[in-house]
C-alpha cells in the first residue's frame, strides 16, 4: 500500500511538473506621465513589480519611458498602466 501510494505520488508530481509551455516574454515599452526624479521612477518600478507576471523593468527617467518584461499569459499592458496610475503615474504604450 506504501509503494502503491508513493508510486500515485510520484505520478501526480511528474503531472504537475510535465512541462508547460510558457509564452515567451513579452517587452514593451510605456510612456510615463509625471515622472521626474528617482523617487518617481522607484514608485513606477515597484508598482509594475507587484503585477503578477512582470520579470524586468527599466525605467528611462530622461525619456520618461520604462521597458517592461512580462508573461503575457499572466497580465496585460493595460494591467501594467493601471499598475502605474494607481500610483499617480498615468502611462500608454509608447508605439
Ligand atoms: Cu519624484
Amino acid at each position: 500500500m506504501k509503494t502503491l501510494s508513493a508510486l500515485l505520488l510520484a505520478a501526480a508530481v511528474s503531472l504537475v511538473a510535465a512541462p508547460s509551455v510558457a509564452a515567451a516574454p513579452e517587452t514593451v515599452t510605456l510612456a510615463v506621465q509625471n515622472m521626474t526624479c528617482a523617487g518617481c521612477a522607484i514608485a513606477v518600478r515597484t508598482a509594475l513589480r507587484r503585477v503578477d507576471g512582470v520579470a524586468e523593468t527599466k525605467v528611462d527617467l530622461e525619456r520618461n519611458t520604462v521597458q517592461v518584461s512580462f508573461d503575457p499569459d499572466k497580465t496585460t499592458v493595460e494591467a501594467l498602466t493601471r499598475a502605474t496610475a494607481a500610483v499617480g503615474f498615468p502611462s500608454a504604450l509608447k508605439e
